[in-house]
C-alpha cells in the first residue's frame, strides 16, 4: 500500500469515529491509554481508544507538496533564554542563552534510560543519521493551523541507534523551557514522528525550538515540544505530577 492509499483511508477511519460505541459493543478489546483511571482525563480514554482501534499502525498523516506552506506563528515559548518571557526556567534559560550565542555548536541532547548505548548528540550527529523530510499541517489548539516542511532524523533511527531495550514502554522529552510530556511506542516509532532540526530547508529557527524540536505528526501540536534537551526511555508511564499535561488541563494523547 502507498501513501495515496493511505490517506483517504485514515480519513475514512477517522471519519468513522462515531461508531465507535458500536464496535465496542460488538467485542472488540479497546486499548487503554496510561491516564485511564483519572477522572480529569476521560476523553483521553475515548481518543485514545478510537485512534487505536479503528487505525492501523503507522498510518501516516497526509504530507502536502511545497506549494502547500503556510506562514506559521512562533508561539507559546519563543526563546527560552529570554528571562522575560513567560515560561523561563532559570535552570536552563542560562545554558540556553550561551549556546544559541555559540551557534548550538555545544548543544547536546542528552539520551538516556532503558537504552544499551546512553549517549549525548551533537546537532552534527544528528545530521549525520538518515534524515526524513515532510510537509505537513500543525494544529494547534488555539483553533489555527499552518503547513510547513521539516527535516530531521525519526525519532525510530534515534532509538535504534542508541538500541531500545524490550522493557521500554514510554519516551519522555524535556525542554530548556522546562516542558515535560511523552510519548507512547507507538507515536515514539511513528515514521512520521521526528526531531526536525530544519523547517522549510533552513536551519530551525530560535522561535521554531532550534536547534531541534518533536514533530509528532498524529496528535495536536502541543505535543511537538520544542527546544528538546533531553529524551528519557522508561518502562512505566509517568504524567510528570504539576508539570505535566493533566494538571495543566490538557489531553495526554491528543490525537488528530
Ligand atoms: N518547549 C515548548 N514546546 C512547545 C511549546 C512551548 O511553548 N514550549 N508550545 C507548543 C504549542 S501549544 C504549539 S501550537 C507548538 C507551536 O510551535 P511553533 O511555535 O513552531 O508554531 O509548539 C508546541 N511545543
Ligand atoms: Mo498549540
Amino acid at each position: 500500500m502507498d501513501d495515496q492509499d493511505i490517506l483517504p483511508r485514515r480519513q475514512a477511519l477517522l471519519g468513522g469515529l462515531a461508531t465507535l460505541g458500536g464496535l465496542m459493543l460488538t467485542g472488540c478489546t479497546p486499548e487503554n491509554p496510561p491516564t485511564y483511571g483519572n477522572i480529569l482525563r476521560v476523553a483521553d480514554n475515548f481518543t485514545y481508544q478510537a485512534q487505536r482501534l479503528l487505525l492501523p499502525r503507522n498510518a501516516r498523516v497526509r504530507e502536502f507538496d511545497h506549494a502547500d506552506i503556510t506562514s506559521m506563528p512562533a508561539i507559546g515559548t519563543t526563546n527560552p533564554g529570554d528571562a522575560k518571557e513567560p515560561s523561563y526556567n532559570p535552570a536552563f534559560g542560562e545554558t540556553y542563552d550561551r549556546l544559541r550565542k555559540g551557534g548550538f555548536a555545544d548543544w547536546r541532547l542528552e539520551v538516556v534510560g532503558l537504552v544499551a548505548r546512553p549517549g549525548v548528540y551533537s546537532l552534527a550527529d544528528l545530521k549525520r543519521l538518515p534524515s526524513r523530510t515532510q510537509i505537513t499541517r500543525h494544529t494547534c489548539e488555539e483553533g489555527w493551523s499552518s503547513i510547513a516542511q521539516w527535516t530531521g532524523p525519526t525519532l525510530a533511527d534515534l532509538l535504534s541507534h542508541v538500541g531500545m531495550l524490550p522493557a521500554a514502554r514510554y519516551v519522555n522529552f524535556r525542554t530548556f523551557d522546562g516542558f515535560v510530556d511523552n510519548l507512547d511506542l507507538v507515536d515514539a516509532l511513528h515514521p512520521q514522528t521526528i526531531l526536525a532540526y530544519g523547517m522549510n530547508g533552513r536551519d530551525l529557527p530560535i522561535g521554531h525550538g532550534a536547534p531541534a524540536r518533536l514533530r509528532v505528526e498524529t496528535q495536536m501540536g502541543y505535543k511537538s515540544l520544542k527546544f528538546l534537551r533531553r529524551i528519557e526511555v522508561v518502562r512505566a508511564f509517568d504524567d510528570f505530577g504539576k508539570d505535566g499535561n493533566i494538571q495543566n488541563g490538557w489531553s495526554w494523547y491528543a490525537g488528530i
